[in-house]
């Protein structure tokens, strides 16, 4: 699985990626995070297209357009598109819908290229509390499970800060280990 976002999706590696992966038939999800940003660059300003996804049919594979905010719906298509590339159909394109709630970076707050009115309209559709709700009221989940988990997570997020204060400094060499350049 290989993930980028709207920006990303302009580069040559996007395409030749795309190619080689359809050419040689591999087990690939290709995982769009439209964001609808580039930095600070809109997405209409730096791309014609309406949906990226459609960018799939210039290399003959599936491109699917997801709600990048329904854990749901992502899930049903990932699930479709693993099961493909299992099964040998080879790789498939997604494209979820999304947004980045902060700036891109630490000092960037976004409101200089962003409206709060856009950032509202988006943030009533927050992933997290739309998954909550789908649990309590769909899937009858119960409030003191959803409580235990987050607690659990809680605990093993406080267990690995910990872990990573006291680990010693990492070596030089290893600023260039998984690096392809
Ligand atoms: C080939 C290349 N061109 C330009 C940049 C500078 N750059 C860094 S992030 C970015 C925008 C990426 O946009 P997107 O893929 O939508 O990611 P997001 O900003 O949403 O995290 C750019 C142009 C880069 N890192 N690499
Ligand atoms: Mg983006």
């Amino acid at each position: 699985m290989a993930f980028f976002g709207d920006g990303g999706s302009n580069t040559g590696a996007f395409h030749e990626g795309l190619n080689l992966a359809a050419v040689w038939n591999l087990p690939v999800l290709f995982v769009c995070e439209n964001n609808q940003y580039a930095e600070s660059t809109p997405r209409e300003v730096h791309q014609k297209v309406k949906d990226i996804a459609i960018r799939a049919m210039a290399y003959d594979m599936p491109g699917v357009v997801v709600d990048g905010m329904d854990a749901t719906s992502i899930f049903a298509a990932a699930g479709e598109a693993i099961r493909r590339a299992r099964e040998g159909g080879g790789p498939t394109l997604i494209e979820a819908k999304t947004y980045r709630f902060m700036g891109h970076y630490v000092g960037d707050t976004g409101a200089a290229y962003r409206d709060a009115a856009e950032v509202g309209r988006w943030e009533r559709r927050d992933p997290i509390p739309l998954f909550r709700r789908t649990l309590l009221e769909e899937r009858q989940v119960a409030a003191a499970d959803l409580a235990r988990i987050e607690a659990e997570v809680e605990r093993e997020i406080a267990e690995a800060v910990t872990f990573a204060e006291q680990s010693p400094e990492p070596d030089v060499e290893d600023a260039l280990r998984d690096v392809f350049a």
